[in-house]
């Protein structure tokens, strides 16, 4: 199976990771659109014509069958607009874990880290409004503007994304929040620093497992059966930071073949 894989950057290949460890037989072929990164304060028009640029050279090169948005901020602004005009494609998004986390949550109060955009955007308020009908939680968001552009420098133990994550986790964890949902797919490589600040019983709600379940569903609801090991090429529209390749590749053990272009 040949499957596409975008973000604004290298931190969608949390998704990716998580893909590696529950399923088999993929070629992916991600793309980090580093150039006109981070889409979380762009508009909703901008990130749209990216998602279908980017889709189109990934079928034009790739001859891909799924397109999998690691990406909060692109799925929030373009999946709806990717399913129409790509029918032949399976498209899966990526989207808050909201409903695990009030699922998971002891204290019913659940943190919400995430892009502006993605918190703006309707998906992630018709989620809330819907979720929020049917159970009894409170919610505690916040907009982490900036921290994208640190962890894509690879700066994942530095002082001031420490700082950043403190002046944002603190007031949760006053207002006793016991679980923190990872709205953007760059943050679970910070759980770290997180846990950290909130204390270690936390829980952190990835969205890479979900979306490896889903494609593990498609794939037997398809017939499709292949035992061959993964293997990821990574592409890039501008640049990429050499620690955070690091960070990546410290990362990747046990996830099969990894190579960036
Ligand atoms: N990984 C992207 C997301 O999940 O929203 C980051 C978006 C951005 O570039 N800010």
């Amino acid at each position: 199976m040949r499957v596409g894989v975008f973000d604004s950057g290298l931190g969608g290949l949390t998704v990716v990771q998580a893909i590696t460890k529950s399923f088999k037989g993929a070629d992916i072929f991600y793309v980090a659109d580093t150039k006109f990164a981070p889409y979380g304060e762009k508009s909703k028009e901008q990130i749209l014509q990216r998602s279908i640029n980017i889709t189109e050279y990934l079928i034009a090169n790739f001859k891909i069958e799924v397109l999998i948005v690691a990406c909060n901020t692109a799925t929030s602004a373009a999946i709806k607009e990717l399913r129409e005009l790509f029918k032949n494609l399976i498209v899966i998004g990526t989207e808050p874990g909201i409903k695990p986390a009030v699922k998971a949550t002891k204290s019913k109060r659940i943190g919400v880290l995430a892009t502006p955009a993605t918190l703006s955007g309707d998906k992630y308020k018709e989620l809330l409004t819907k979720l929020s009908f049917e159970h009894d939680f409170s919610v505690y968001e916040v907009a982490c503007a900036g921290l994208v552009e640190q962890i894509e420098n690879g700066k994942i133990f530095h002082e001031d994304t420490y700082n950043m994550l403190e002046k944002w986790l603190g007031p949760m964890k006053k207002r006793c929040v016991d679980t923190i949902v990872l709205g953007c797919t760059h943050y679970p490589l910070v759980s770290e620093v997180i846990l950290q600040i909130m204390g270690k019983d936390t829980i952190l709600i990835e969205t890479g497992e979900a979306i490896a379940r889903r494609l593990d569903e498609l794939c037997k609801k398809s017939g499709y059966c292949d035992n061959k090991e993964i293997e990821v090429e990574v592409y890039y529209t501008g640049e990429i930071k050499k620690d955070m390749i690091n960070v990546i590749l410290n990362r990747w053990k046990d996830c099969g073949k990894i190579s960036i272009k």
